[in-house]
């Protein structure tokens, strides 16, 4: 460049002369000027980049607010559901614990010898109890000395017992009239042909629980409730959903 300049300036701009310097110095400025304004622009390039990032950094992190608004929002409005299906679950899971709590006793009596009929279990005893300790065993075991509230239950119980004395829920500690344990009410006009001949006679004014005596349909008689006989537990199978 600066040759193509001493060759248009001819003779004068002989190297060494005093123009040759100054036009020397000009084109050094010249030069000089140049590259500050590359830097210049450069720089400029350089900022307008970082702007143009930190611009979509912005836009980005405005999506992401958005986005989480909206979550938040469907959280709040499905938040009611979701503690009613928690409710739900809690009641699910406390029904099924209470259904294995009774197949656990299920299984612990069919290997005891309960007998199933007409969708109850009915326990005899091997051992003789005085009525109350008989009822409390029966409740240890989640049921209660048995009832009687059909003529097909009492021929069933009267023929398994098959003559000998055996504790059922009738009983009179607690009131002036019969009433069974398991709170079953008490039909005087459906049993009153299940009373042995001559009772309930409450011999010396103490007979005040019912026991199967006699191997016939007419087989009850009342005795001293602290008198140690066998009993029969029985267990509804039918309310506990268990049993078809
Ligand atoms: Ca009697």
């Amino acid at each position: 460049m600066q040759r193509a300049l001493f060759s248009q300036l001819g003779p004068r701009a002989e190297k060494g002369s005093p123009l040759a310097g100054l036009l020397l110095r000009r084109s050094r400025m010249d030069r000089g000027r140049v590259s500050e304004n590359v830097l210049e622009k450069n720089k400029t390039l350089e900022a307008e980049k970082i702007y143009r990032i930190l611009r979509v950094i912005h836009i980005v992190l405005v999506l992401l607010a958005l986005i989480l608004a909206a979550v938040l929002t469907v959280m709040v409005l499905l938040l009611p559901d979701l503690q009613e299906q928690n409710g739900q679950l809690k009641e699910m899971q406390a029904s099924n614990e209470a259904l294995r709590e009774k197949n656990r006793i299920l299984i612990k009596k069919v290997p005891e010898s309960w007998i199933v009929h007409n969708g109850s279990l009915y326990y005899f005893s091997c051992v003789a109890k005085s009525w109350e300790d008989a009822e409390r065993s029966c409740v240890s075991l989640g049921s209660h000395l048995t009832s009687v509230t059909s003529v097909s239950e009492q021929e069933f119980i009267y023929k398994k017992a098959n003559g000998a004395g055996y504790w059922m829920g009738l009983n009179k500690l607690k009131s002036s009239d019969w009433r069974w344990t398991d709170g079953t009410p008490y039909n005087e006009k459906h049993t009153n042909n299940f009373w042995a001949p001559n009772e309930p006679n409450n011999l010396g004014d103490n007979e005040r629980c019912v026991q199967f005596l006699k191997n016939s349909i007419r087989s009850w008689n009342d005795n001293s409730c602290f008198y140690p006989a066998m009993y029969i537990c029985k267990w509804d199978c039918k309310a506990s959903a268990l049993c078809p």
